[in-house]
């Protein structure tokens, strides 16, 4: 069933994938407006986030327009075509699955967050 939910995923990114971005682009959310001070900060914080995403994975796209809409500019890393993230994704992560997002804490705990809604829950309760 896993299996199967690989391959199902795969067909939908490359038979779908051009088809999912463009209408993404076209239908892309406005980012809310912070004061310069305010934007400042926010984007010190998320120095601190990662995400590691696939480009046209469907689940990474949502995230990706939750992070637009709070114009959080964190850091993304291609799982897919860049050899190094997706070694980083497998042996610290855990596991090859996207989104993660890579979470590092003040005290310097890692937490890697695999699934798109508990990411995007996360992101709109620290930055909305
Ligand atoms: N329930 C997960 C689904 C994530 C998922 O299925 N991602 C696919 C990409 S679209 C994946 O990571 N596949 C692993 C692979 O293709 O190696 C979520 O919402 O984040």
């Amino acid at each position: 069933m896993k299996l199967f939910f690989k391959y199902f995923f795969k067909t939908i990114r490359i038979i779908l994938g051009p088809i999912i971005l463009f209408i993404n682009l076209v239908t892309m959310p406005r980012s809310i407006k912070r004061s310069p001070e305010q934007q400042q900060k926010v984007d010190a914080e998320v120095k601190n986030l990662t995400l590691y995403q696939f480009r046209t994975c469907p689940f990474c796209i949502k995230v990706k327009r939750m992070m637009k809409r709070l114009a959080l500019n964190i850091e993304t890393r291609d799982a897919q075509h860049d050899p190094q993230a997706r070694e980083e994704l497998l042996t610290q992560g855990g596991k090859i699955s996207v989104p993660c997002l890579k979470i590092t804490n003040e005290d310097g705990e890692i937490i890697w967050m695999y699934e798109s809604s508990d990411i995007n829950q996360y992101l709109e309760q620290r930055f909305a």
